[in-house]
């Protein structure tokens, strides 16, 4: 069985739901999971980042030879920490989550990005178990593609333009580091504000908080990297991710040229953001030297109509369109939920995009893909018993 979806479909409705916070779970600095009260608060950063510093052309690539980063192989989507932090919730409130399609946002992002991001492949794998549709990156196709970019940017590329590249890469870790401060601007002492430059950067923590939202009659619990909080947590839990701020960097915009180019970074992003809900993006602006030039604040929610009104992209041929992306992701839901029985557990799927055929495609996958994704590689032992009721 394979079946092709349309680029051009579009959902002649799209009802969104208002995304909320289930609960939250995080990645501390020796790459373990956590899933307590406590070591998640104690994961959650606040912004912080005055003017005056900004002025100061801070150095974003100061620190790059001592950047503590996370392995790669160790740095994939993983499933298995997301079901712990599923069981976990489940056990303390006494709920199963509820949603037709349980996944990361990063995945969902590529599938509503995909119409203007037509050069980008992407292999889902697809597990439907107790009446839910269980997705995740192919973790073994994503892990070579990666390999392969990264070959190619080192065999491309001159040494000194291969590191400077790197050190661009660097550069965004270390705006977070010195945009964020680990508790709310009050009670953090002067010393850890002003020592922020020559703090050592990692990309090993991680706070993830999971949401629930729907689109049409589609509901979906997704997992998301967030990288901070805008001002302070609200204490009723209910209204969290209106705090959250996505943290990026890009170069200065200064020619018609990089605003076109600037316009699909931030369509990408608000792609991200809006799929979680969160508030927020705040972009650090870097020159070539790697010095922070500018900052500026995006609400998510008006990001649409910046792009839309934008005059020096409005004869682009395919620009950016949000809505339109909205209304192919609302049909692609629809077509998976529809296509896909949710109760039989004797299948699986992968969901492919293949550039060259410009084909968005589902697959049933053979018995020893859906065994290996069932017996640990997306469902889990641990999971399987607790959803079963042996536990
Ligand atoms: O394709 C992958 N490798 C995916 C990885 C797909 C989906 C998820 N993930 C992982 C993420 O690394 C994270 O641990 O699952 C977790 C949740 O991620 P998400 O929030 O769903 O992922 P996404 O929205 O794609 O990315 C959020 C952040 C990125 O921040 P920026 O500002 O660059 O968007 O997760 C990190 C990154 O910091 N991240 C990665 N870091 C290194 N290599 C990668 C990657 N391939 N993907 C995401
Ligand atoms: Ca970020």
């Amino acid at each position: 069985m394979i079946k092709t979806l349309p680029l051009n479909s579009r959902a002649k409705t799209t009802t969104l739901k208002q995304p909320r916070e289930l609960f939250s779970y995080a990645r501390d600095i020796d790459g373990e999971y956590v899933y307590d009260d406590e070591s998640v608060q104690s994961a959650i950063s606040y912004y912080y980042l005055p003017d005056s510093a900004v002025d100061s052309r801070l150095d974003l690539q100061s620190g790059y030879s001592k950047f503590k980063k996370i392995p790669e192989e160790q740095n994939v989507a993983d499933f298995t920490s997301y079901l712990t932090a599923i069981q976990k919730h489940e056990e303390s409130s006494g709920e199963k989550v509820q949603g037709d399609i349980v996944t990361f946002r990063g995945v969902m992002t590529k599938i509503l990005a995909l119409p203007f991001n037509i050069n980008e492949p992407f292999d889902l794998n697809i597990v439907p178990f107790d009446g839910q549709l269980f997705m995740n990156v192919d973790v073994n196709i994503e892990t070579n593609r990666r390999e392969q970019r990264e070959a190619e940017l080192r065999n491309n590329n001159p040494p000194d333009k291969y590191e400077y590249l790197k050190k661009c890469e660097f550069s965004g870790y270390k705006f977070e580091t010195i945009a964020t401060l680990p508790r709310p601007w009050a009670d953090c002492s002067r010393s850890e504000i002003e020592k922020r430059p020559k703090k050592m950067v990692n990309n090993y923590e991680q706070h993830l908080s999971v949401i629930k939202t729907g689109i049409g009659n589609v509901k979906l619990v997704l997992a998301g990297e967030i990288d901070c909080v805008w001002d302070y947590l609200p204490d009723d839990n209910k209204h969290t991710l209106d705090h959250y701020v996505e943290l990026k960097t890009s170069r200065i915009i200064e020619t018609n040229g990089n605003v076109v180019t600037f316009e699909k970074k931030l369509f990408k992003t608000w792609c991200q953001c809006f799929l979680m809900g969160v508030r927020y993006i705040i972009y650090g602006f870097r020159d070539d030297d790697l010095c922070l030039r500018n900052v500026e604040v995006f609400k998510t929610d008006e990001v649409p109509l910046l792009i839309k009104n934008n005059p020096l992209t409005a004869e682009s041929k395919n620009k950016v369109n949000c809505v339109g992306a909205l209304k192919w992701y609302g049909a692609v839901l629809e077509w998976l939920n529809t296509e896909i029985d949710k109760n039989d557990t004797s299948k699986s799927y992968r969901l492919s995009y293949d550039p060259g055929s410009k084909s968005f495609s589902l697959l049933e996958l053979m018995s020893d893909d859906n065994q290996r994704l069932r017996n640990g590689e997306i469902l889990t032992k641990e999971f399987k018993k607790w959803r079963e009721g042996l536990v």
